[in-house]
């Protein structure tokens, strides 16, 4: 397994390193833009600043949880390669497609024909039905599941346990709140909540 660089050293960034680790893989590089972090031990590796001249030759992934911040730092970061991270227990059926740069965490599913955007986040556990579409910069929380054939675009947010219903579609960069009910579509950039989820 190839030595990658890991773009952020937060919370997220320690969820992907292990999952990175426990698949075999190595860490060559851990880049932060924080100052404050520079020279901190993460997972053994001292934290560095980012640049492109670090990500030269090496397979990157952006280890940061914000949508927003990972749709812009894949515009101009310019790593060898963008690294696909699958947790070894993960269930990810082999007819499910995963775009470059995304996470699947431990316990997580991916049924069949279901496809996964580039530099998304399938988070602990989530369920992830048949014929489901995720765009890319997606982020569908732990313990999150989507029905069968359910669509997410490029920059959704599904918190932390909540549903969604069979067939439904959220719009590019909606939101669902943690342990809400998804029942009917939602719109682009809304955010819903609740049990039946509403807009807010
Ligand atoms: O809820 C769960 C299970 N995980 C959350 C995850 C999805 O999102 C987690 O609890 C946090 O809410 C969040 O994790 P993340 O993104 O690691 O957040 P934080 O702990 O704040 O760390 C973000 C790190 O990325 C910080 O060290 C920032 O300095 C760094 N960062 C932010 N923007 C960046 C950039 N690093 C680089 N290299 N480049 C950036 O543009």
């Amino acid at each position: 397994m190839d030595r990658i660089a890991v773009i952020g050293a937060g919370g997220h960034a320690k969820v992907l390193v292990a999952a990175w680790l426990e698949a075999g893989g190595q860490v060559e590089v851990i880049l932060d833009r924080d100052p404050a972090r520079i020279g901190e031990d993460f997972f053994g590796h001292r934290i560095m600043p980012q640049s492109n001249d670090a990500l030269k030759d090496l397979a990157a992934v952006l280890a940061i949880g914000d949508n927003k911040t990972r749709a812009q730092l894949s515009g101009h970061l310019r790593p060898a390669s963008w690294q696909t991270v699958i947790h070894p227990r993960a269930w990810v059926h082999g007819s499910a497609k995963i775009g470059a740069g995304t996470l699947i965490c431990a316990g997580a599913v991916v049924q069949p024909d279901a496809t996964i955007g580039e530099h998304a986040i399938i988070n602990t556990g989530a369920i992830i039905e048949h014929d489901c579409r995720i765009g890319a910069f997606a982020h569908i929380g732990p313990s999150a599941c989507l029905g069968g054939d359910v669509e997410a675009g490029d920059g959704a947010f599904v918190g932390l346990g909540a549903k969604v219903l069979p067939r439904k579609r959220l719009g590019d960069w909606a939101v669902v709140g943690g342990g809400a009910c998804v029942t009917k579509d939602v719109a682009e950039k809304e955010t819903v909540v609740g049990v039946p989820a509403a807009a807010i």
